[in-house]
């Protein structure tokens, strides 16, 4: 795998993802790389290795609970499938996430000394897939605490606004709040879990109390936001794929710190609140020279 960026962050980019809590990374990779992982995410589509939140979301509706989703096209509907710990059973995520140049990138856009993998996520949105993702922030849903927790999010085909492209609220990670993980699907938060329950973020917007900003990008291009930034995405309203994986790495600050209500990961053996992120569970996939 490529190892190296196609450029160097920028001084403007590290400032941005710290005023902002947000920033993206025009041309960063060689599009060669995500080119290379549609074929992994169609054979988990085909073996069925993720979750239908499609279907979840229906099982919801079905008991009439709130689901935040657009119309039904008359195209056909397509399906919201996620998946996450792909990097565990399959090489060429494990490649992706741990060799490729975006642990190098996460290190320098966190101002880290090294960089460890808390997992991979895949999120697709297929043409017609009516789901929009709920506001949430990802600290919520990990057993960690620290400011240099990040997500890169990384498109595998062109994405805009209207196929789904994810939405952040500039700032939002200052927020002194950290809100209750949500269903995803559904603002509903998850049963068990502590904090309070997120603001409504659009009518935040339209009322002007908060900036919301999203990028229109193409494989090569990955935002990278905050753990604690706020963000959601829309349904896919187009004709084309929205596929794409996020990496979710934790720089140097970044210790254990189990949040109720969640479970804890199979993979992770050495959870000890205030302890560092211990190798066997979070590998180490970058340390600065
Ligand atoms: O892809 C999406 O719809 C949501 C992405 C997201 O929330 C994340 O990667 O943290």
């Amino acid at each position: 795998m490529t190892s190296a960026a196609l450029r160097l962050v920028t001084d403007q980019e590290i400032e941005t993802f710290w005023r902002d809590g947000v920033v993206c990374l025009r041309g960063i990779v060689d599009p060669s790389l995500l080119h290379a992982m549609v074929a992994p995410i169609e054979a988990l589509l085909d073996t069925k290795e993720l979750a239908d939140m499609s279907a979840m979301g229906d099982a919801m509706a079905a008991s009439g609970l709130d689901v935040q989703r657009g119309d039904v096209p008359s195209k056909g509907r397509g399906r919201f499938f996620a998946g996450v710990d792909h990097w565990l059973e399959h090489a060429e995520f494990r490649e992706f996430a741990c060799n490729s140049p975006l642990p190098e990138t996460a290190g320098r856009i966190m101002r880290s000394q090294w960089v460890r993998l808390w997992e991979d996520s895949v999120l697709t949105k297929e043409p017609g897939t009516i789901e929009r993702t709920a506001w949430h922030q990802d600290m919520s849903y990990f057993h960690v605490e620290g400011t240099k927790v990040c997500t890169m999010w990384c498109p595998l085909d062109s994405v805009t606004s209207d196929s789904g492209a994810v939405k952040f609220v500039v700032g939002s990670h200052l927020w002194p709040e950290l809100y209750q993980p949500n269903l995803f699907v559904s603002s509903m938060a998850i049963p068990g879990t502590t904090g309070s329950q997120a603001p409504d973020i659009d009518t935040m917007a339209q009322r002007g109390d908060c900036e919301v900003v999203a990028f229109d990008t193409e494989p090569g291009d990955v935002t990278i936001h905050h753990a604690r930034t706020v963000h959601g995405a829309g349904p896919n309203t187009t004709t084309r794929n929205r596929r794409a994986i996020s990496l979710r790495y934790c720089g140097d600050d970044a210790t254990y710190l189990t949040r109720p209500g969640s479970a804890l990961k199979a993979n992770h053996h050495h959870v000890v609140d205030g302890q560092p992120l211990h190798n066997d569970d979070c590998p180490l996939v970058w340390k600065r020279d």
